[in-house]
C-alpha cells in the first residue's frame, strides 16, 4: 500500500479544534531514502527529546546491513537514515531476537533487549540479557551482567533509559546481580552513577514477596513506576499487580493504583506510565472502585495526580460514561498534559465505525478525547493500532517541528506494519 498522509480529525465536540491539534504531514517510517519501505513490521517506536531520533524494532530484511530475526534500528530524520544497530562483534547478522529499544532524550544511548549471544563478546547464558548502545563510540555493552561482571543466571528484560540518560532500570528474574537475592520472584533494578540497586526490597533490604517488572521514569530518574504483586513494600496492600511509585532521592515508596481517598484497587492494574516530573502517574485496569459509576465491567485507563490526590478515569465517552470497550497501554507526555492510550471501545469519539481498535489522546487541559489513528476523511484504519507508542519532549523543543509535540505508533493495515507520526500543538 502507498504511504497515505493522514492527518487527524478532530471530532470533539464543543472544543476549539486549534487548541487541540496541528494537522501537519505524517510521517511514515521505517522507508529507506530510495523509498523501500521495510517489508517486515516495525514497532516499539521510542523518540529523543527533539523528535530527531526514532528508535525502533523491526522484523524487515530489506533495510541495508545484516538484519537478523528481529532488529533494533535508529533513524535520524534530519539526515534522513537508518541504522542497523544490532550487529554481532564481526558485524554480521545476531543469532536471536532483539526488541523494545528504549532511547535517551538526547539520543546519544539506546537501550534494549535481546536474546542473541553474540552482540557482545563473552556471553555465554541461555538467557535474555539487557544492553545498551552508545551511538557515539557504536559499542554495545551488557547491562545484565551479575555482581562480578559475569552471565546472569536467568533472563533480564525491560530495560529503560531515563531521559536524562542518567539512569536504567531494567526487570530480572536472575538471583545474582546483587548480593541476598533470595526470595525467588522477578525484581526491578536500577543503575546510575556505576551502581546498582535493587529497586524492589524493604528498608531492612527484603526483596518483595512477589514479581515486580514494567517500569517507567521520570526525566531525570528520580521517580520510577512499576508494577508489583509484593505484599511487603507498601503496607496494607493486596496480591495483586499493583502500581507502586519509587522516590529515590527520600528512598521511599508509594502506592498510586488507588481511589481518591487512597483505597486500593480491587483488581490488577497495568502498564504504568509517569509524566517528566513524576507527579502524573497513568495505568489501566478493570478495577471498579477507583471512580464511582464504573459498572460496565472493562479495562479503563486511569490517570493519578500525586500532587491533588485525586484518581480520574479517562476512557470516558462523550456523555460522561465509561467506554463501551476495554482500554490498554497509556502513555504520558513529559509534561504530562496528554495520554495516549489504546482502546476497543468505539464511543470514546462520534463516528468510531471501522470496528478496529484506534489510537486516542486525551488532552488533559482540555478535558477531551481524539482519535489519533483516523484518515483526513475521518475513517479510522482498516487494521488495528499500536499498543506501543512514544512522545517526542515537550512543544518547545522539536527542532523539527517547532513549537509541536509528536508522537509514534504503530499502524496496522491489512498488509503492511509501519510506524506513523502525528503533530500534536
Ligand atoms: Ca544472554
Ligand atoms: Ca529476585
Ligand atoms: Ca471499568
Ligand atoms: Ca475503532
Amino acid at each position: 500500500m502507498k504511504a497515505r498522509l493522514l492527518s487527524l480529525l478532530l471530532l470533539v465536540t464543543g472544543v476549539s479544534l486549534l487548541a487541540v491539534a496541528n494537522l501537519g504531514a505524517l510521517e511514515k517510517h521505517p522507508v529507506l531514502a530510495n523509498g523501500t519501505e521495510g517489508n517486515g513490521g516495525s514497532d516499539r517506536p521510542s523518540l529523543s527529546q527533539d523528535g530527531r531520533y526514532l528508535a525502533f524494532q523491526s522484523s524487515s530484511n530489506n533495510l541495508g546491513g545484516n538484519a537478523s530475526f528481529r532488529d533494533i534500528y535508529l533513524v535520524d530524520r534530519m539526515s534522513n537514515t537508518i541504522d542497523l544497530i544490532t550487529l554481532d562483534t564481526n558485524g554480521e547478522a545476531t543469532d536471536g531476537f532483539s526488541n523494545s529499544p528504549t532511547i535517551s532524550g538526547n539520543g546519544s544511548k539506546i537501550v534494549f533487549s535481546s536474546s542473541a549471544t553474540d552482540l557482545v563478546a563473552g556471553d555465554g547464558n541461555a538467557s535474555t540479557d539487557v544492553f545498551l548502545y552508545d551511538v557515539v563510540t557504536e559499542e554495545i555493552s551488557r547491562v545484565s551482567v551479575d555482581k562480578d561482571g559475569n552471565d546472569g543466571d536467568d533472563d533480564s528484560f525491560s530495560i529503560t533509559i531515563s531521559r536524562n540518560g542518567s539512569w536504567v532500570a531494567f526487570t530480572s528474574r536472575a538471583t545474582d546481580m546483587v548480593d541476598g537475592d533470595s526470595e525467588g520472584f522477578s525484581d526491578v533494578f536500577m543503575e546510575g552513577n556505576g551502581v546498582r540497586t535493587r529497586v524492589t526490597e524493604t528498608a531492612t533490604g527484603v526483596g518483595g514477596d512477589g514479581v515486580s517488572g514494567s517500569q517507567a521514569f521520570s526525566t531525570n530518574g528520580e521517580v520510577l513506576v512499576f508494577l508489583s504483586r509484593a505484599r511487603n513494600l507498601v503496607p496494607g496492600t493486596l496480591s495483586w499487580d499493583k502500581v507502586i511509585v519509587y522516590d529515590r532521592l527520600s528512598d521511599s515508596f508509594e502506592l498510586a493504583s488507588v481511589d481518591s481517598n487512597k483505597v486500593v484497587a480491587d483488581a490488577d492494574c497495568q502498564c504504568p506510565a509517569v509524566s517528566g516530573d513524576g507527579s502524573i502517574v497513568a495505568f489501566y485496569s478493570a478495577a471498579t472502585n477507583l471512580v464511582s459509576g464504573d459498572t460496565k465491567g472493562f479495562n479503563d485507563i486511569f490517570v493519578r495526580d500525586r500532587t491533588s490526590g485525586e484518581t480520574e478515569r479517562i476512557s470516558v465517552n462523550p456523555g460522561g460514561e465509561g467506554a463501551n470497550g476495554d482500554s490498554f497501554s497509556p502513555r504520558i507526555s513529559e509534561d504530562g498534559r496528554h495520554v495516549a492510550f489504546y482502546s476497543s471501545a468505539s464511543d470514546l469519539v462520534p463516528n468510531d465505525n471501522n470496528n478496529q481498535p484506534d489510537l486516542f489522546i486525551y488532552d488533559r487541559h482540555l478535558k477531551a478525547i481524539f482519535r489519533a489513528s483516523a484518515s483526513d476523511a475521518g475513517i479510522g484504519g482498516n487494521g488495528a493500532a499500536s499498543l506501543f507508542l512514544d512522545f517526542s519532549g515537550d512543544a518547545s523543543t522539536s527542532r523539527l517541528q517547532p513549537m509541536h509535540r509528536i508522537l509514534f505508533f504503530r499502524m496496522a493495515t491489512i498488509i503492511e506494519i509501519s510506524l506513523w507520526e502525528i503533530i500534536l500543538s
